[in-house]
Order: C-alpha cells, then structure tokens, then sequence
C-alpha cells in the first residue's frame, strides 16, 4: 500500500497547551507522526511516497476563506502585537450568546480578538510553522485521495496535524484544515460521485459532521465515545441524522466507556451496512487509533487485534478506500495499531 508522508509536519512542533486546567506539554506532537513513519517505512507491505502540491482553492472550496486567511498570518502578526511567544493560545472567544438580541458579530481587528472569533478552544496553538504543516496535511490527504482515483485500490495519508475536529469557520481540537472533509469534497465535486467519510476516531468528528450536514452527495459514519462524558461534548449525539437534502445521511454511534473488540466490530459492522445502503464510489477513513485500549486520554477497549479486524471489515465493502491519519495518543503503541489497521485493510 502507498503510505503519503512529509516531513513538513515536523514544522507544527506546540509546546504548551492549556488541557484539563494544567499548562501541558501536548498530548497532539511531532513524535506521533515519527512513529507512524518509522513503523510504515520500515515494513516492506508500505512504499513512502511525497505528496503534491494542491494550492489553497480545495482548501477554501470547505472552509471560510477567512479561516485560511487567518491561519495563514496569525502568528507572525501576534508575534507583533503581543509576542515573542513559541505558541500562541486565545484568551477570549467569541460566543455568539454574548451580542444576543443585537446584530450578528463581526470578525474583530485585533490579533488577538481575531484568535477568539476563529478557534474554539485552548489545546490547539499556533506555531511559526503551523500553518505550512496545516497545508501539508492537506496536501496529504488530496495525494493519497488523488492515488486511490488513479486505480488503487487504497491509500493511507499520514496527516499531521489532524483535521476532524475544524468546522467550516473554527479550528480547534488540535486540527487546522480538516483534510477528510477537503478530500471528500475534493472527490464529490470533481467526480459527482457520492462519497462517505467513516469515522473511527475515539472523538466525534464534529467538523466533518458540520460541513457535510445538510449535503445530500457525502455521507458522514462515526464511532465514538458517547459526548454525554466524551470530547467534544456539545456535538456527536445519536439523534443528529442530517438536515435538508442530508436527513438520513449522518449516522453517529455513540459507544460507552470500555467498549471491547467485540462490541466495537459489532458497531462498524451496523456502520459498513449503513454504508453499503447509501452506495458511495469512494470511503474516507478518519483513522483515529485512540480508542486504543490504553490510550492515555480516552476509554475505550480496543485491541491492536481489534483494528485489524476494522480493517478487514472495511475491506469487506470492497470498495476503493482512502485512510487519512486523525488521533491515537498512545505513541508506543501508535505505529504498530496503524500498521494493524492498514494490514487489516489489506496493505
Ligand atoms: C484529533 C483528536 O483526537 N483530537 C482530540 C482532542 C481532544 N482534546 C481534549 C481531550 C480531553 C481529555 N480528557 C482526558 C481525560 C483523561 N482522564
Ligand atoms: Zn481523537
């Protein structure tokens, strides 16, 4: 299988990020995508190959292109206003409840105001070399996309940072660009063929439900910890099925703590019937490797046997099949459980 990889992830390099009310060294750093690598490279099944270069426009075809804007000078112009500093965090954020009754908010002037209007939460910061990592990932993702329409059967892109959690406007939940959304669209719009997105990261993709709600050409499945004790909490409940031309076209599995191999296959084999219903050309994995059973930040009980058997059940719906690289924070363990996953799949 080829495995799309660049070393400009390495360029997102965070310090600090303020989770759980401590100033933590990240659980979302430069070593997960190190391990991955060296697993893959180092196992003759893979062949490591560089992405293209895809320019900004399937990027702004997803999100505000005032998003792109933003990320693109953020942190060269706070290192103006109120730097030096490695890392750069909101302290305010916007909430639309606080203008209730009045107009509608407006993207504010200062950096950091403009901080507060585009990200949602404290564990995601900007770096000097954020935002070319950012559009590696994307890069990335559309390579390994633009594999899997050339004629094979499956890709895996190593995206870092990760993107499921970055809505059409906010980024957040350590993603910039959220590239499955980016390569979803990507292949809806220029094949007009339908596409799912399965998402098996432990949290709820929550960006990639936003963007695809109300869209009748891209179906969103995913598998996570229940958002009643689960980040992101607010978004990823069962009764969200879709709105508009999307009713019925999202399908979230919420899963209680601990879930084991078995009751989590049982989970994606009703996700891959669901699949196979609404009769995709293509499937995006968001592979998220944290429901791994001692993952330091989630509870769930997944086995590395357990993932290979998600990769072959997806294997099963035989049909061509794109892996995009989202979380897993057990770094020792992160490379063998994506190679498990990826041999499951068929690499
Ligand atoms: C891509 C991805 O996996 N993003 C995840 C962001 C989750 N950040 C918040 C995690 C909250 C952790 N709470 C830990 C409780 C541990 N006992
Ligand atoms: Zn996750």
């Amino acid at each position: 299988m080829k495995v799309v990889y660049t070393p400009l992830h390495l360029q997102h390099d965070p310090q600090t990020g303020i989770e759980q009310s401590r100033l933590m060294s990240p659980w979302e750093h430069v070593g997960r995508g190190e391990a991955i690598h060296a697993t893959l490279r180092d196992d003759t099944r893979f062949q490591l190959v560089a992405p293209t270069e895809w320019g900004t426009s399937p990027i702004a075809a997803v999100h505000d292109p005032g998003l792109l804007r933003f990320l693109s000078t953020a942190w060269a112009e706070y290192q103006v206003a109120a730097g030096p500093t490695a890392d750069v965090v909101p302290d305010v954020f916007y909430r639309p409840a606080l203008r209730h009754g009045m107009t509608e908010g407006r993207e504010p002037v200062s950096v950091n105001g403009r901080l507060g209007w585009w990200c949602f939460e404290t564990t995601t910061p900007l770096t000097n070399g954020t935002y070319t990592a950012a559009l590696a990932a994307v890069d990335t993702a559309l390579s390994a996309t633009q594999l899997v329409l050339g004629g094979e059967r499956s890709a895996y892109g190593l995206c870092r940072p990760p993107g499921h959690h970055a809505t059409t406007t906010l980024y957040g939940g350590y993603c910039y660009f959220n590239n499955a959304a980016i390569a979803a669209n990507h292949v809806a719009a220029t094949t007009g063929t339908k596409v799912t997105v399965l998402d098996v990261d432990y949290h709820h993709g929550n960006g990639t439900q936003e963007i695809f709600y109300s869209r009748d050409d891209v179906q969103y499945v995913s598998l996570h910890g229940d958002p009643t004790n689960a980040y992101p909490y607010t978004v990823g409940y069962a009764d969200e099925t879709g709105a508009g031309r999307g009713a019925g076209l999202n399908l979230n599995l919420p899963l209680p703590a601990r879930t084991d191999d078995d009751a989590y296959v049982a989970a994606l084999e009703r996700a891959c019937e669901a699949i196979g219903a609404f009769g995709p050309s293509l499937v995006i994995v968001s592979l998220g490797l944290d429901t791994f059973i001692t993952d330091p930040i989630c509870d769930l009980s997944v086995t590395a046997d357990g993932f290979e058997r998600c990769g072959a059940l997806v294997n099963a719906l035989d049909l061509p099949t794109v892996v995009l690289q989202e979380g897993g924070y057990d770094v020792a363990a992160l490379g063998d459980n994506v190679r498990r996953w990826l041999v499951g799949l068929g690499a």
